[in-house]
């Protein structure tokens, strides 16, 4: 079945009690039981609930996964992840990353004992460098937010194989529709599922898709057993926006490109960053592993003064000034100050993430609207 197809048909079959074509919300907290025991499949939404088991089949199958689990957050599914290990494990990530992955590495994890190194990993030598017999995990975010390097999937997998460690990827940037990280070898992918999965920024939500029944069980384990789920009326909206991914893909990545190149010749724009230009330092990687580029582009102002960003920020009318990314609207953020404030400055200018720096998530709109947009707010 390809992409188009499965959006809008995977998980979802036709109510087997009512025959209603969508999949109903099953706003329910509990089931009947005949007898103790004795209950068609579900005893209590927090461990299963029919709406969300839809959703669940349907991320796994466009990510070419075997099981999908889904969180009440992207952070709820990369804290399931972190709970697979043990005091004393160490795992290796990427120096450029979504602030609050950062936040409860750091913050939450490393108070149990677990260690966690930060290495710039678009260069895999640097990832090897830090692997010892602690290391446990690789977490991969491609492309990172926000300076939009890629990290080459296939390449972290062989690493990941020859240490005997897990390799996980956030895919929340690229959708299933970019980028399919178990077929080039991961172990778990992650989404925030608010972002483009959802689609319409109106839902919370995370997601884990894996190919391994173990890693499946052992992770509906901690779900269940943690309980960060999401409730029915959210799977519902996300299963409708599901639908629409790879038409809204398309264009995000059609705007992204224009948005982009607009931008790489404008006389007063600093540095532009979105992996599809020849000109990005891992557009070989972007090409082999992603089917095209979307539509998240970072760039800063000549000069490099924060004011300068600010204003522009201020000005905009489209690119809206929000945390959050991935919707049919367009959005802008000041990443040092906003989505990236809980890393420490010093390690912001190691991942090059200067104060200067704006982040756009470029809607499904009209680009020569946004283009305007961009025209009278940078002048
Ligand atoms: O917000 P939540 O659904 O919990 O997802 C966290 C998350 C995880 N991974 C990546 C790559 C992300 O971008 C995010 C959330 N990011 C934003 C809110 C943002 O504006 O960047």
């Amino acid at each position: 079945m390809k992409f188009g197809t499965k959006a809008i048909h995977a998980g979802v079959e036709p109510d087997p009690s009512t025959g209603a074509i969508m999949t109903p919300i099953f706003q329910t907290s509990t089931y009947v039981q005949t007898s103790p025991g004795q209950h068609k499949g579900y005893e209590y939404s927090r461990s299963q609930n029919p709406t969300r088991h839809a959703l669940e089949k349907s991320l796994a199958a466009l990510e070419n996964g075997k099981h999908g689990l889904c969180f009440s957050s992207g952070l709820g599914a990369i804290d399931a992840v972190i709970k697979l290990f043990s005091p004393g494990d160490e795992i290796i990530s990427t120096n450029d990353l979504y602030g609050g992955s950062y936040r409860i590495f750091t913050k939450i994890f490393e108070k149990y004992g677990l260690k966690f190194h930060f290495v710039p990993m678009h260069d895999t030598k640097a990832i090897e460098e830090k692997i010892s017999d602690k290391t446990k995990m690789l977490w991969v975010e491609t492309p990172t937010n926000p300076m939009m390097n890629i990290i080459d999937i296939e390449a972290s997998s062989r690493l990941a194989k020859k240490h005997k460690l897990v390799l996980a990827v956030d895919n929340t940037f690229s959708t299933p529709y970019l980028q399919n990280p178990l077929d080039l070898g991961a172990d778990i992918v992650m989404h925030s599922v608010t972002k483009y999965i959802g689609g319409h920024s109106d839902v919370v939500m995370g997601a884990l898709v894996v190919n391994d029944d173990s890693l499946q069980e052992r992770l509906a384990f901690i779900q269940n057993s943690c309980g960060a789920v999401p409730g029915p009326q959210d799977c519902f909206l996300v299963l409708r926006g599901i639908k629409t991914l790879h038409i809204r893909m398309q264009r995000h990545s059609e705007n992204g490109r224009k948005i982009a190149e607009y931008l790489n010749q404008h006389p007063k724009v600093g540095k532009v960053y979105w992996p599809g230009l020849p000109s990005h330092p891992n557009h070989e990687v972007a090409k082999k592993q992603m089917r095209d580029f979307g539509g998240m582009i970072s760039f800063t102002l000549k000069g490099d003064k924060q004011e300068d960003a600010i204003k522009v920020l201020e000005k905009f009318k489209y690119f809206t000034l929000a945390e959050s990314l991935g919707g049919v609207e367009s959005l802008s953020g000041h990443p040092a100050s906003m989505t990236h404030a809980s890393i420490p400055k010093e390690d912001r200018d190691i991942a090059g993430l200067k104060d200067s720096l704006i982040r756009l998530s470029v809607g499904i709109e009209d680009a020569e609207d946004l283009i305007e947009d961009l025209k009278q707010a940078i002048g």
